[in-house]
């Protein structure tokens, strides 16, 4: 029988606070019914016998829980109502702010994959740290970032519950902290498979010491539990640079042993002392390099616990382990200091050692030349090379789409791909279509139900019988109706938020990521400004040129000055072009605060396009393109990540691709490249590209528009002038962009695109790519 959720609500409140749920502040309402639907879904939340996946991740943005959760469970609609009934707005938990334990595109990847695994049935459960602060809350003074701590906890934490039974202690050097699981259940979809996010939290085991505090030492009285909770404080906001800071390797250390012993244990329970088929009751996912410091843990738990000789050991590490790669970035490319690692890890350092000696004398048996060696050392320079011991100690190597899998076979992994070639396989990204079609946009939603029905929510592929509906005008009608609704919505999210009053009825043109050069915001907004010159100027015809909002949302790692340079020029492009009621009726620049997953749902359901526009060869893939085209953008890209496979899936005529392609960008890099020689053919370029200098935009005396103008011209002691080239793009970008325009003007011909992009999204389901890993990496 299906337990009433209103019933159980009324009690939870009843309990906690006195209050009906007419009389209950948002947050207690959150709570008690997030309480209620776990209460609801914790017969589903067994553990099924077999084998299972260990998802290991640094990060998972899983944003608010609590709609996503009522979706899968079937009760959104049930508890929507009862909020009507009770006169209480639905949109009453977008007060909760976003769980925001992941900085980006890896992060995020991770919080797909949960929802995928679990409506599949794969048995995956995500491994990862409770941070006490999540990614810093993001907002504009005078057009500058500034950064608040993000104290998520604030609203409570209702969907997670704490098992201190399943607590495990982790030994750094001289200090022992305990790692107590918070465990989150992840629902499926109808609610057939449950699994479970566990987070663990650093505590220390003494609180508080109680002879210093009475001897009035209170500082020192809590030094042990400030040092033990220091270490799930944070999470680093850098999405590509190794913070290099010895408490982010205790990070990677502290999740990566808890998990490993939490596996370890329930493998003993099950099957005893012998550990030799430890891999066939465990395959742990690495997501990335942060959690790579778990291959010497296993091996050293195998050894010093289990009894296990080291190379049995590692064959079992190479059985259960495997390692996803999301950047060919050389800084993200994460590489510890020996000393720092050998202080931090003391016991784990000898079985790194043994590794890289493993690895030495396989290079000699393979016939790999001496002098090659230090190409694929782990200890080497004086450094350890995580992704190097990922790639030796395991037995897949994943690229996260086609192109980046090239390239790392091609180039940036090529000696091991030459070692190895059977390891290296493609995994294309995918989203959830649950999260992000069917929640975000509830309007397309209806639609796709009267067109194909409902058999996409948990077969994406399904989307392909909407094809023909791209030639039917009344569908076409309906889909535009939809667009402007969502744009009506978003521009009233946006009031509240920014209090910037968008232009609904405009084109919207949206670029949301995170802030970094080799993503291009620059580009865009350069190609704003050209485009700004150009109406003012006559060069574009106001009377053809579609009215278009330009928005920005994108979070810069606070150290990474200059992506905070290109946030206050966008700001300021933003106060030129808004203040011009000359371009008043045609341009609007918007770069909205604190862009996250929320966000996201609000606007990706609203956008008309898509940019995409990293220096091919850069974005390893990219998954908010595929949120775009799930939900009728067409992509105006570069030929990177995943942009490409867009374009094939949904035809290239349907997109609006341009610029240098990966080989050329790699021939340019190769054979030299001269921006200058742009900037002195094209006075376009030059006149946006001054801009920075000229004294059309100010940074307010801080000297990082010269410093971007310089990255630009000059280059700096780490790289080339423009070395994501933007000054090889910029011109074929402004045309690509205009043609978009031009485009937009029939109405049903570019919504017709739209159609044909939902149509063909259907591989770019995380339920795809979860049910590739379980089969190719995995076999569950
Ligand atoms: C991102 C990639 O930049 C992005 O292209 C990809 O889609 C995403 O991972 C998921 O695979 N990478 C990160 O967020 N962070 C790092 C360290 O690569």
């Amino acid at each position: 029988m299906k337990r009433d959720i209103q019933i159980l609500t009324g009690q939870v409140l009843a309990a906690d606070c006195r209050k009906t749920i007419a009389q209950a502040t948002p947050r207690e309402l959150y709570n008690a019914v997030s309480k209620a639907a776990l209460d609801l879904a914790a017969d589903a939340w067994k553990r099924a016998p077999g084998k299972r996946v260990a998802y290991l991740s640094a990060e998972f943005l899983v944003g608010r829980l609590v709609y996503a959760n009522l979706l899968n469970m079937g009760r959104l609609g049930e508890v929507q109502q009862m909020l009507l009934d009770a006169g209480v707005d639905a949109n009453v938990f977008e007060e909760i702010e976003d769980a925001a334990l992941g900085n980006g595109g890896l992060g995020r990847l991770a919080a797909c994959f949960l929802d995928s695994a679990a409506t599949q049935g794969v048995p995956l459960d995500g491994y990862g740290i409770r941070y006490q602060y999540g990614l810093f809350r993001q907002y504009f003074e005078d057009g500058f970032q500034k950064e608040t701590a993000d104290d998520w906890q604030r609203f409570g934490d209702p969907w997670s519950v704490r098992r201190e039974e399943d607590a495990v202690t982790v030994q750094f050097g001289g200090q022992a902290v305990r790692a107590v699981p918070y465990d989150t259940p992840v629902i499926g979809y109808g609610m057939k498979t449950v699994n479970t996010l566990r987070l663990w939290q650093a505590e220390p085991f003494q609180a508080f010491d109680f002879n210093l505090f009475n001897a009035q030492k209170y500082a020192a009285a809590v030094r042990e539990r400030d040092a033990a909770e220091d270490i799930s404080r944070v999470l680093y906001p850098n999405d590509d640079t190794d913070a290099g800071k010895r408490l982010r390797l205790k990070q990677q250390y502290f999740f990566s042993s808890a998990s490993l012993q939490d596996m370890v244990r329930a493998y003993r329970a099950a099957h005893g002392g012998d550990f030799t088929h430890f891999a066939d009751a465990y395959a742990v996912q690495l997501n990335d390099t942060h959690p790579t410091v778990a291959i010497p843990e296993l091996l050293r738990l195998l050894v010093e616990e289990a009894g296990m000789r080291f190379a049995d050991a590692v064959q079992v590490a190479h059985d259960t382990f495997a390692y996803t790669n999301h950047t060919i970035m050389p800084e993200a490319l994460e590489k510890w200091d020996q000393k720092l690692f050998r202080g931090v890890l003391p016991r784990v350092y000898p079985y790194v050692k043994k590794l890289d000696a493993l690895l030495r004398r396989t290079l000699e048996q393979r016939g790999v030349p001496m002098g090659e060696v230090s190409r694929y050392a782990i200890l080497e320079d004086g450094m350890v090379h995580m992704a190097r011991m990922a790639i030796f100690a395991t037995h897949s190597t994943n690229g996260v789409a086609r192109l980046h899998t090239e390239i790392l076979k091609d180039t940036a992994l090529h000696e091991w791909y030459e070692l190895y070639p059977e390891r290296f396989n493609n995994k294309t990204n995918g989203v959830t279509q649950r999260r992000w079609l069917a929640l975000a946009n509830p309007e397309l939603a209806a639609l796709l139900h009267d067109a194909v029905g409902d058999g996409w929510l948990t077969d994406l592929s399904q989307l392909k019988r909407l094809e023909p509906c791209a030639d039917d005008p009344a569908f076409l009608a309906r889909f535009m109706d939809v667009k402007r609704e969502k744009k009506r919505q978003l521009a009233a999210y946006v009031e509240k938020h920014e209090g910037v009053r968008l232009h609904a009825d405009f084109l919207l043109d949206v670029q949301v990521k995170r802030l970094h050069e080799y993503k291009r915001q620059l580009l865009n907004a350069f190609s704003i400004l050209d485009t700004y010159y150009g109406l003012k100027e006559g060069r574009i015809s106001r009377a053809d040129f579609a009215p278009t909002v330009y928005l920005f949302g994108a979070k810069a790692a606070p150290g990474y000055v200059r992506a905070k340079g290109i946030i206050k020029y966008i700001n300021e492009l933003a106060e030129l072009v808004n203040g011009d009621a000359d371009v008043n009726g045609l341009m609007q620049v918007v770069f909205v605060q604190n862009y996250n997953v929320s966000y996201a749902e609000k606007i990706i359901p609203a956008a008309d396009v898509s940019e995409q526009i990293s220096t091919a060869g850069t974005e390893a893939s990219g998954t908010s393109n595929m949120k775009f085209m799930l939900n009728g953008a067409v992509t105006l890209g570069t030929l990177d990540g995943a942009n490409i496979e867009i374009a094939e899936q949904a035809g290239a005529e349907n997109e609006y691709i341009f610029g240098a392609r990966a080989d050329e960008i790699a021939r340019l890099q190769e054979d030299g490249y001269d921006p200058n020689a742009v900037l002195a053919a094209e006075p376009r370029a030059k006149r946006v590209v001054e801009s920075l200098v000229d004294g059309t935009f100010s940074d307010g005396g801080t000297g990082m528009f010269r410093e971007l103008y310089a990255s630009l011209t000059e280059g700096a002691s780490w790289h080339k002038p423009d070395h994501y080239f933007l000054m090889r793009d910029f011109i074929e970008y402004c045309d690509a962009r205009l043609a978009v325009n031009r485009d937009y003007r029939d109405a049903r011909a570019f919504a017709a695109k739209c159609v044909r992009n939902v149509a063909n999204a259907g591989v770019f389901s995380s339920d795809r790519t979860i049910l590739e890993y379980a089969r190719d990496i995995w076999h569950v």
